[in-house]
């Protein structure tokens, strides 16, 4: 009997044991023992008192138990249960790591410094309840030893799109501390707000940072503001809140880069001081993605913009006790630069080759100046074109080219690719998700990704710091809504940043997850269940279309139906690729142990026609960064809408030439193909479509070309060319969309436009 109710008492241990050691990121090594230390009344927190940073660690560490339990822990007295504190040389865990030895009688965290101490803690605190609670604070038996793979783990926030409160970013940085990232970069320059207190130069702030309010017309459509219109959005941070703000973070282990972006993207800085810009010309402060008419650049020419940037990055240096200041540099839409006298004097006097060599002329003179503060610079790839400046860290969003590049050159990286780590991107849907500014990282994509690219050999890899993800607010409106964008998907990103690579395991992940996401619940924080959503994928075989069903959840199941209605556990259940072969809306469900999970059903529209699951092939190149589906994209029966880039087939300046093969000869009597118009994104409709039809695919006859009918200036539209004709017999099918330019008073003025298609519709 005896020997029952111990073995009972031992798996009720154990079972608390696997409850609660669901730490993220999973640690280098983690032993789980029988057993467990009981925090209450009597324990005491044991340290040095003499060393302040410890202590700063120490008095985190508490007031977490004050705020779960009530309870205040004792101080260094001779409890019988003590949790101890100690920086002691520790080899083999680096800077930041530390080892947590748990036993019923004493919790030890040790480690070389207190950021390693602090980690102990967040490791320690996830094994707790997540909130004020009455039950009783037991902590498993165990023994961790931890330290971080890489020393660059990053998180971004625009604050300029969209202005989020003081309070919130404090939030964000604790949110960020508790999955052990330990940089912050604050995203405080953009065209759209200045957000940042110059004492220096007050419009930057008191005009720079406010607009009119367009907070209920989606980003890409919102009018410019007219004068005398009330600017009332907007807000910026004081100077002593930036400190208040940088204390909260140290005591967190995190520190703060703030990127103070030049030359470009700074209408904001432009709209406070004209004189800043190249045309020199008053500006009202952009609402929204609408740059018709406006600067955005630093004139490169006029020496008082640098002496400007110069007293302000002293004033932003002054403040900020990070080692790097970020300078932004992406994006620098150089046609002001072409026709500015200044520019271009600059350019001769200083023998550069052009508007690239000026990019780089000032991001160097920039450089110089920072560094003579003893910091260094980071910037956006772009830093690399016309060549990079001596000590530039880079850090790589366009994919991972100019992050190998740079490493390849011996300068330091930080990987942010798009694709898989821009967290505005959608996570799941995008049926059911909040707008979002396109794309699609799932949760499982930011668990695979690998930040050191194979194309780098070991001594180049050293030059990988790290990575981040970055959240971009055009879409982001809210402090719920960055929340949502951010979690889970941080979680997986913390898992590839600390986690040793052979330690990483996405079931596990998964299992682990459950217990974040109950604490995300109890703690008011808004999280996407988007991991749930099933995936739908069009596959062509053989001339036939298929569907793949697919779920990132382990061990569940996947519940369709094709007539309209919602999936139930009685709705068929996907087993093979569904053909498709006839119009209809499919709906499907994750079902995890008898219940449907997720939020919202995943849902998509297929429209039949002649030509579905055809191959098609294309005379110029497809952009990588628009592929769709693969290259059947236009005849998978999937339509586009406005919103989401996924749908669309892209292609930058070349014409869309597309062959469909039928496969045999078959009756057609009309073509049309779908294309979008989003005018600030550079995608325009095409001039004219060409129709042509081919029985032997060599000699093609014309059947009609149908030009544009709709204004170049429209914002946004979707339309079909098409064209009808008596019933005809054909095998092959070429259309042909001829790409255009950018209209005159377009921000890309001349430059080549984007075609956008998704579909050949044959009938
Ligand atoms: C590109 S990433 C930008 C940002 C946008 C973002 C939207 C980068 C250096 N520049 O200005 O907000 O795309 O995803």
């Amino acid at each position: 009997m005896k020997k029952l109710f111990l073995v009972l008492v031992l798996a009720s241990n154990l079972l608390i044991a696997q409850r609660n050691v669901s730490i993220i990121p999973q640690p280098v090594s983690l032993q789980i023992n029988q057993g467990a230390f009981v925090i209450d009344n009597s324990t005491a927190v044991k340290f040095n008192t003499a060393d302040k940073e410890l202590k700063l660690a120490v008095n985190f560490f508490s007031a977490a138990i004050r705020n779960i339990s009530g309870k205040t822990l004792l101080l260094n007295d001779v409890a019988k249960n003590n949790i101890v504190f100690k920086i002691a040389k520790t080899n083999g865990i680096g800077d930041e790591g530390y080892t947590l030895n748990v036993s019923p009688s004493s919790i030890t965290i040790v480690a070389n410094t207190k950021a390693g101490v602090i980690y102990g803690i967040q490791s320690l605190l996830q094994t707790l309840p997540a909130i004020r609670t009455n039950e009783v604070l037991q902590v498993p038996c165990m023994s961790i030893t931890d330290f971080p793979r890489f020393k660059y783990r990053g998180m971004h926030l625009d604050v300029s799109r969209h202005f989020f409160s003081p309070e919130f970013v404090k939030e964000y940085i604790n949110l960020l501390a508790s999955y052990k990232m330990n940089t912050f970069h604050w995203h405080l320059v953009d065209d759209q707000g200045w957000r940042i207190e110059i004492k220096k130069y007050p419009l930057l702030t008191s005009v720079g940072a406010w607009r009119v309010d367009q907070t209920d017309k989606v980003w890409a459509s919102r009018p410019q503001a007219k004068t005398g219109e009330a600017a009332t959005y907007g807000g910026y941070y004081t100077q002593e809140q930036i400190k208040d703000i940088i204390k909260y973070a140290a005591e967190r282990n995190v520190t703060i880069i703030p990127e103070i972006e030049m030359p470009g993207h700074v209408a904001s800085a432009i709209a406070s001081y004209p004189a800043l810009s190249c045309t020199q010309q008053q500006q009202l402060p952009l609402t929204g993605g609408n740059y018709s008419g406006m600067s955005s650049n630093y004139c490169a020419g006029n020496d008082s913009v640098f002496t400007f940037l110069e007293n302000v990055l002293t004033e932003v240096i002054a403040l900020f006790p990070s080692k790097y200041i970020h300078i932004g540099g992406d994006e620098v839409e150089k046609g002001p630069w072409k026709v500015c006298p200044k520019c271009q004097t600059r350019i001769k006097s200083s023998h550069l080759e052009n508007e690239d060599g000026l990019q780089s002329y000032f991001i160097k003179r920039i450089e110089k100046f920072i560094n003579s503060k003893n910091r260094k610079i980071i910037g956006w790839d772009e830093i690399l074109e016309g060549g990079l400046a001596p000590e530039a860290t880079v850090m790589s969003w366009r994919g991972e080219a100019g992050g190998i590049e740079a490493a390849k050159a011996h300068h330091d990286v930080i990987m942010t690719p798009g694709s898989p780590v821009y967290f505005d991107h959608y996570q799941a849907g995008p049926e059911g998700e909040p707008l979002a500014i396109g794309g699609m990282n799932t949760l499982k994509k930011v668990y695979d990704y690998e930040p050191i690219p194979k194309e780098l050999n070991a001594a180049e890899a050293k030059y990988v710091l790290g990575a981040q993800a970055n959240l971009w607010a055009e879409y982001i409106t809210t402090a719920e809504q960055v929340e949502y964008m951010v979690l889970p998907r941080m979680l997986a990103l913390a898992e590839v940043v600390w986690s040793p690579k052979e330690n990483k395991n996405w079931e596990n992940f998964n299992e682990r997850l459950k217990n974040h996401f109950k604490a995300f619940g109890q703690r008011g924080l808004h999280y996407s269940l988007g991991n749930f959503t099933v995936s739908i994928k069009p596959s062509s075989q053989n001339g036939r279309l298929f569907v793949d069903l697919s779920t990132e959840i382990l061990n569940a199941a996947i519940y369709y139906t094709t007539d309209g209605t919602e999936p139930t556990l009685s709705s068929n259940i996907y087993a093979i690729p569904i053909e498709i072969n006839a119009s209809l809306l499919l709906i499907a469900s994750t079902i995890l142990n008898g219940q449907i999970m997720g939020v919202k059903a995943a849902r998509q529209n297929f429209v039949m026609h002649k030509a579905i699951g055809k191959n098609v092939t294309y005379t110029n190149p497809l952009s990588r960064y628009y592929q769709a589906d693969g290259p059947n994209s236009l005849t998978d029966g999937v339509r586009g809408t406005a919103a989401v880039g996924k749908y669309w087939h892209g292609f930058n300046g070349d014409d869309l030439i597309a062959i469909i093969d039928m496969g045999e000869e078959k009756n057609i009597q009309n073509i049309a193909i779908g294309c979008l118009q989003n005018y600030n994104d550079w995608i325009f409709l095409p001039q004219s479509v060409k129709f042509e039809t081919s029985n032997d695919g060599n000699v093609f006859t014309e059947i009609k070309t149908v030009n544009n009918p709709i204004d170049i200036n429209t914002k946004s539209v979707m339309f079909d060319f098409k064209t009808d004709f008596p019933i005809l017999s054909v095998r092959y099918i070429r259309v042909t969309a001829k790409n255009n330019l950018c209209p005159p008073d377009h921000n890309g003025a001349g430059k080549p436009a984007w075609i956008f298609a998704d579909e050949i519709v044959v009938e």
